[in-house]
């Protein structure tokens, strides 16, 4: 079990939810910094909602100047975790091609003693799942994450049984602990009331079943 740090009087434990960068410049380059992808605010849009912790969202491929950049012009996650210190980082998996950057990401919040998650279609198995967590993931959310990433906060948060936890893989004494498979969600509407909620900040864009943000790269989730 990784501890997660007390928050300080009165104040949340924020989580951050990342959609890491390509690789390189791709044909999708140009929209993604206008959209963004589907499963990780649905992820983040659930934890908007427990008690106690509030949530950025921070896509690498469409982060506008106002944030602080490093040396190669991606977000400076050193300077964001010191200005706003983030307990739980959420990783979107969701293209292989990422997955170096996810690691890197991984291993700097795993060092900053955040808890890291990574989650998506890139975690499908075994040995991506076991290369994951040699990099820095505590705990791979295998499927679909909005009832998982739940039950793993609360499991953390009370220092509960994380075996119970369906649908996550994590290191236990020493081996990777695979998590029973969780049975799919129905696709229904009330998956997207939260986003109409939020439709100041995010329009969606059912074409490419994509969010495009109008103004803000980075922002806390107010949809609660
Ligand atoms: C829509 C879509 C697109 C759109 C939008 C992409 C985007 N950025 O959103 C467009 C058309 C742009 C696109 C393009 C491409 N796509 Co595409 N796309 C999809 C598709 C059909 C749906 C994605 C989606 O929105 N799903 C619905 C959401 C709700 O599910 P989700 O993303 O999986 O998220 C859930 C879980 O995975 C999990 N989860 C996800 N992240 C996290 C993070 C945490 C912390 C946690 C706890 C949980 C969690 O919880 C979420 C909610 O349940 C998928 C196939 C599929 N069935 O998923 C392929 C898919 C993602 N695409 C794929 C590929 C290969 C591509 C392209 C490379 C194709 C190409 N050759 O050009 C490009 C790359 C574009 C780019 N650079 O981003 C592959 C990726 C495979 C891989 N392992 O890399 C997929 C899986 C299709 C496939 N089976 O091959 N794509």
């Amino acid at each position: 079990m990784i501890d997660i740090r007390e928050p300080k009087s009165g104040a949340k434990r924020r989580f951050r939810m990342i959609i890491p960068a390509y690789p390189a410049f791709n044909i999708y380059s140009k929209i993604a910094k206008h959209t963004t992808a589907l499963g990780p605010i649905f992820v983040a849009t659930v934890v908007s909602k427990i008690p106690g912790w509030e949530v950025e969202i921070i896509d690498e491929n469409n982060y506008w100047p106002i944030g602080p950049v490093d040396k190669d012009g991606l977000p400076d996650h050193e300077t964001l975790q010191r200005l706003h210190p983030a307990d739980m980082v959420g990783l979107y998996g969701g293209l292989s091609s990422t997955a170096p950057r996810i690691f890197k990401l991984a291993r700097w919040y795993n060092d900053a003693g955040a808890v890291v998650v990574a989650g998506g279609q890139h975690f499908a198995d075994e040995a991506n799942i076991r290369e994951a967590i040699d990099n820095g993931v505590h705990y791979v959310v295998i499927g679909e994450g909005e009832e998982t990433i739940a039950e793993l906060i609360q499991a953390i948060e009370h220092r509960g049984d994380l075996k119970s936890v369906k649908g996550i893989s994590f290191l236990s004494e020493g081996l990777p602990m695979a998590g029973f498979e969780r049975t799919a969600l129905w696709f229904t509407f009330s998956r997207f009331l939260c986003l109409n909620g939020l439709s100041h900040l995010v329009k969606m864009n059912s074409l490419f079943l994509t969010t495009s943000f109008k103004f803000v790269s980075i922002f806390k989730q107010t949809c609660l």
